[in-house]
């Protein structure tokens, strides 16, 4: 593993897991590969990065006020908590995204640390040149924040199996795996993480 390396977990929050507001069918299964690269990459001394979907009560990315999604992960709710299952650990640096109620809040470059640092300025002081993601969900989050990464000159590798996707259309998720392909992101599972060159 690289030294220059920061794995960003995107929204593993209760609403995208089974029983929750917008539940992503089987959101859970990445949970335990999450949590074997958060061990990876606590044990190499990397930085941890979680971004979360940090909603007001209403916002324009609500269906009740005219956008595509369910009210969800909405500030302070059950529902906006980290699943009780997922292991950050206490040094994990965490975004909320969201919160401007005009904005959908996609990427995890809208995010913001409770002190209002924002991803880029983080991982641009510690100097990181590759980001490793996994997390919820492919094709919205995941994806924009894959995007975005490439576009701001990061090199990105993609934890194929610790990601899953709402799948609206069913070959979304593929798709967007896909397009993160297409625009230079790295796929590899989380078991091939210890031989990553980098
Ligand atoms: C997400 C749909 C709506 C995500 C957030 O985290 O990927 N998807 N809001």
């Amino acid at each position: 593993m690289i030294d220059k390396a920061a794995l960003l977990v995107v929204d593993i929050q209760n609403d995208f897991c089974p029983g929750g507001a917008l539940q992503i069918r089987d959101g859970d299964r990445v949970i335990e590969p999450v949590n074997r690269a958060i061990s990876v990459f606590t044990t190499a001394g990397l930085p941890i990065f979680a971004s979360r979907d940090w909603h007001p009560t209403q916002s324009l990315h609500f269906q009740e006020s005219g956008g595509p999604w369910p009210t969800h992960c909405v500030q302070g709710t059950v529902g906006a908590k980290f699943h009780p299952e997922l292991k950050l650990t206490d040094k994990t640096v965490v975004l909320s995204k969201g919160n401007n109620s005009e904005l959908q809040g996609y990427s995890a470059f809208e995010g913001v640390t409770d002190d209002g640092l924002t991803l880029l300025s983080i991982l641009e002081e510690l100097e990181t040149t590759r980001i490793y993601l996994c997390g919820l969900a492919t094709d919205y989050c995941v994806l924009s924040t894959a995007l975005e990464a490439l576009k701001l000159g990061f090199e990105v590798t993609l934890l194929t199996d610790a990601v899953a996707g709402v799948d609206i259309s069913p070959d979304s998720s593929e798709k967007a795996i896909r397009e993160m392909a297409d625009s230079g992101a790295v796929l590899i599972s989380v078991g091939e993480l210890d031989s990553v060159p980098g």
